[in-house]
């Protein structure tokens, strides 16, 4: 049994925010707060109850703000304290709440922990930071290369799991716990309501092991965090490479006072190799890991993230659905798809509207430090249109491309010269075009959220699996008294799926016909309640 607490945090319905990439309000090309501020009435009218903000604090923006050089104060290109304080205002005016990301394991190093801390050994910073006259492993750097680097300056070695210029903190430092719990109340204090912890396993550190992460104090420290009588209540999201259910328990148990929810990224390697090859896949195996943590949390009361899409991932629609014809279909049907299964839905910008991976034309065209990284590696074994190819596939700047709000010269994302080309069909998928279809992903996605919010079964309900494994297709139930819903997402192929009892007209449907005879085409998806 779930909580009365718990049981109101599964009604959240989260929108991502990726700021830079939003809505630009100055002309200077970069999306802003005050951006956002415009769209808060849209927000609210999908049925969106809280957004969760990309870091949009100080940062020299090597990895995009995941690089933070003050906690305390917001970047400049996106705007002021000022701006954060009116946002948090406006968000809460209209029922909804704010959600910042909260990135503990490291900083950039420009952070003046760091600055100091690379000055020596007996400082009261020297210890803020993993420092090393040898590196004590091999481990590797997420962007590829060693993880360790040498600073001339202290003469020592320091960890950066990501890029060079972002160190990890030293969590076995009692007095950077201490900061970091100052950071959160600080936030909390001006008005957040809840938190995304990037990469929240890997705060603790075992230097014997293999990889980076899940190190002996992790809890201790999430606990330390999260259990505080002031932060208990809060909503708290770990971005975790949790991949067991036991490992799930430790961080989600709501009596163990950590994080409310996890964003696992297990069902994210659908219908790739590798981050930048495609593998022939199909909505099986999504269906298939989708199911599994259904199982899986269902069995132990812990509370699910249901997520296609991220600022990391190339959009899911053009990674194993049609993005092309069958575009409207295919973005629906993933939509009903995982947003009526148990857990709660995170919706990332341009979802919504079916926006497609960017493809750019030129390697110029992308900005993002991983892409860049790989792009360098690939030329040395292929040639530059086949490198290029994989990072089209694979670059996270495939969800990093401007918002395509309207049909003006730049998308209605800005006046300016966007910070990242505009998408490369931002002329035909844009939120305006989309509101002005039959076939609209954002009405969709609207009378979506209306429904679940109208029907309880479809949040709280039991959720049982008509289909078998070999379908190529799903079927699913959800049940909460005698109400119970039944979901029908066709894949690829046309399908005759017939069920067995009646139901309503569908209350949900992106069917351009009536099929009465049970007939699906491809990516065909129907919601209908059952008699
Ligand atoms: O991502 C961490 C993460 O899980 C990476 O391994 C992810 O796979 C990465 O994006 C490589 O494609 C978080 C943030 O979401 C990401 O944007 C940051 O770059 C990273 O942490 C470092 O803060
Ligand atoms: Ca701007």
């Amino acid at each position: 049994m779930l909580s009365k607490h718990y049981e109101d945090q599964l009604h959240e319905v989260i929108y991502q925010i990726y700021p830079r990439s939003f809505m630009d309000s100055n002309g200077d090309g970069i999306g802003d707060l005050g951006g956002i501020l415009q769209k808060l009435d849209l927000l609210r009218d999908l049925g969106v109850t809280a957004v969760w903000l990309c870091p949009c604090f100080q940062s020299p923006c090597d990895d995009n703000g995941y690089d933070i050089s003050d906690y305390r104060d917001i970047l400049n290109d996106f705007g002021t304290m000022e701006d954060m304080d009116r946002l948090i205002e406006g968000l809460h005016a209209r029922g909804m709440k704010l959600f910042l990301d909260l990135v503990p394991n490291h900083t950039s190093t420009e952070h003046p922990w760091f600055q100091a801390s690379r000055q020596g050994r007996d400082n009261p910073y020297s210890d803020y930071y993993y420092w090393f006259d040898e590196p004590p492993n091999d481990w590797q750097s997420v962007f590829l290369g060693s993880a360790w680097a040498f600073d001339e300056k202290r003469g020592q070695y320091y960890l950066h799991s990501f890029a060079k210029r972002q160190a990890d903190l030293n969590w076995s430092n009692p007095k950077v716990l201490k900061e970091m719990q100052d950071i959160v109340d600080f936030w909390v204090d001006r008005g957040a309501d809840g938190f995304r912890i990037d990469v929240i396993d890997m705060i603790a550190k075992d230097f014997q092991e293999g990889k980076n992460g899940f190190g002996p104090h992790l809890h201790e420290y999430i606990h330390a965090l999260f259990g505080r009588e002031k932060t208990k209540g809060l909503f708290t999201v770990g971005e975790s490479g949790v991949t067991d259910i036991e490992e799930m328990i430790r961080h989600g148990a709501e009596e163990r006072g950590e994080l409310t929810t996890l964003f696992l990224f297990d069902h994210m390697e659908c219908g790739r190799e590798d981050k930048f090859t495609r593998k022939p896949d199909s909505m099986k195996s999504l269906r298939d890991r989708l199911l599994h943590w259904q199982r899986e949390t269902d069995a132990h009361d812990l509370l699910h993230s249901l997520f296609l899409e991220n600022h990391d991932q190339p959009p899911m629609i053009s990674r194993i659905a049609d993005d092309g014809e069958k575009r409207y279909e295919s973005a629906t049907d993933l939509a009903a798809m995982v947003y009526l299964m148990k857990g709660i839905p995170f919706i990332y910008q341009g979802q919504e509207i079916g926006m497609t991976s960017a493809r750019y034309g030129t390697i110029s065209d992308f900005d993002d430090i991983e892409s860049m990284n790989a792009y360098r590696e690939f030329c040395q074994s292929m040639s530059e249109r086949e490198a290029l190819e994989k990072i089209n596939f694979g670059s996270r700047d495939n969800a990093r491309r401007p918002m395509s709000w309207d049909d003006s010269g730049k998308g209605g994302f800005t006046t300016g010269t966007p910070w990242i080309p505009l998408h490369s069909r931002h002329g035909e998928i844009s939120l305006e075009k989309d509101l002005k279809s039959e076939r609209s992903v954002w009405r969709f996605y609207q009378a979506l959220l209306r429904l679940r919010r109208e029907h309880e079964a479809l949040v709280t309900g039991r959720l049982d699996v008509l289909s078998s494994r070999e379908d190529p297709f799903l079927v699913y139930t959800r049940t909460l008294g005698d109400e119970r819903w039944v979901i029908v997402c066709n894949f690829e192929e046309k399908q005759q799926i017939s069920l067995p009892f009646p139901c309503e007209a569908p209350a949900l449907a992106n069917l351009s016909r009536k099929t009465e005879d049970g007939t699906y085409l491809p990516y065909e998806c129907a919601v209908a309640r059952v008699r």
